[in-house]
């Protein structure tokens, strides 16, 4: 049989980059490229990462660039470069100085590895999956961004410590944009099929949702410089490895809408069909009133964020 070693290049080689190269190797998902501006970095990174394969048993190679050209042909590119919010800072300061960001390197991975599916990890989230979509030209099937299943990840996390449950029983539900507008729905969360809402009261309930809306800024307090990154990059791995091993896993994603959800040319976080081609399907599930209103809401500041980004370009 022939083989063949997928690739994956990581633009980015900082916490979250970093981690995820780690991740995704010792997963055996694929080799993987770390580029970075900074000179040295994806080299000393890559170098020490390479250096723990024989320990950590697994075959992958790591390289480290600052050259697209050694990023050909890969499968998968995720983006993390750009800045990490400070305390203090929103994900939207972060805007327009990403923006550039995000441009500037999505145009240079694309044009070496036009085939490729682009999972976008980079703040603020959804806007920056508008800029990778415009960018690149490609369709919204391969651009997909990072955020529900790190965001539905917090959400199991803190069901599950507060049941004393393993967070592998527990499922959890999250729509919307990245940030303060996220939409976690309890009333589709459950815990090995047992709906959440027959094993908590409504207020504990809303409390957990609370926590997870400020989940990245919890941790952002707590770290005092820089944001989260090993949840993050444990995000990325769940997407990297459905894609590259096609097994269609249904995750919250932002993709881009053509009417889905009664939103349409806006980026929101979504059930997705995540396989080998990107995404396969939008799942579309009846939302109540309130449940349609607060995701309206989130796509309505995703919808402010491309404006101020049209208005800076102009
Ligand atoms: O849920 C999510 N989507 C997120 C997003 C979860 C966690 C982090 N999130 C965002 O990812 C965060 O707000 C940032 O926008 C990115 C990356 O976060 P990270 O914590 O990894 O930031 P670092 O450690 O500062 O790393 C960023 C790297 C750093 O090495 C820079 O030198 C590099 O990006 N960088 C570039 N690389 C290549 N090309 C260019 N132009 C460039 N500019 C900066």
């Amino acid at each position: 049989m022939p083989v063949c070693r997928r690739k994956v290049t990581v633009i980015g080689a900082g916490n979250v980059g970093a981690t995820a190269a780690q991740r995704i190797a010792e997963a055996g998902v694929a080799d993987v490229y770390l580029i970075d501006v900074v000179e040295g970095l994806p080299q000393g990174k890559a170098l020490d990462l390479a250096e723990s394969a024989p320990l950590q048993h697994h075959d992958q190679m790591i390289y480290g660039t600052n050259d697209y050209a050694d990023t050909t042909e890969s499968d998968v590119i995720v983006v993390t470069a750009g800045l990490a919010r400070q305390p203090g800072m929103s994900r939207d300061d972060l805007l327009i100085k990403n923006a550039g960001i995000v441009r500037s390197v999505v145009s240079q991975a694309v044009h070496y590895s036009p085939d490729a599916i682009i999972v976008m990890v980079t703040n603020p989230l959804d806007a920056m999956v508008h800029v990778a979509l415009e960018t690149s030209g490609f369709p919204r099937e391969r651009v997909i961004g990072m955020a529900g299943v790190l965001d539905s990840g917090r959400f199991r996390t803190f069901i599950a410590q507060d049941l004393g449950v393993s967070s592998s029983d527990v499922s959890a539900f999250v729509l919307g944009g990245h940030g303060d507008t996220m939409v976690p729905l309890p009333r589709l969360s459950t815990v090995a099929g047992i709906p959440l809402t027959e094993l908590m009261k409504p207020e504990r309930i809303e409390a957990l949702v609370q926590r997870t809306r400020n989940g990245g800024a919890e941790v952002v307090a707590l770290l005092k410089s820089g944001s989260a990154f090993y949840a993050p990059a444990s995000s990325v791995l769940h997407m990297v490895d459905s894609i590259l091993n096609d097994r269609k896993r249904v995750l919250p994603c932002a993709v881009l809408l053509r009417g889905e959800y009664k939103i349409d040319g806006l980026v929101v976080g979504v059930p997705i069909v995540l396989g080998a081609s990107g995404v396969e399907r939008i799942i579309e599930v009846a939302l109540t009133e309130e449940e349609q209103a607060a995701l309206q809401a989130s796509a309505g500041s995703v919808r402010g964020l491309i404006e101020t980004m049209q208005a800076a370009k102009s």
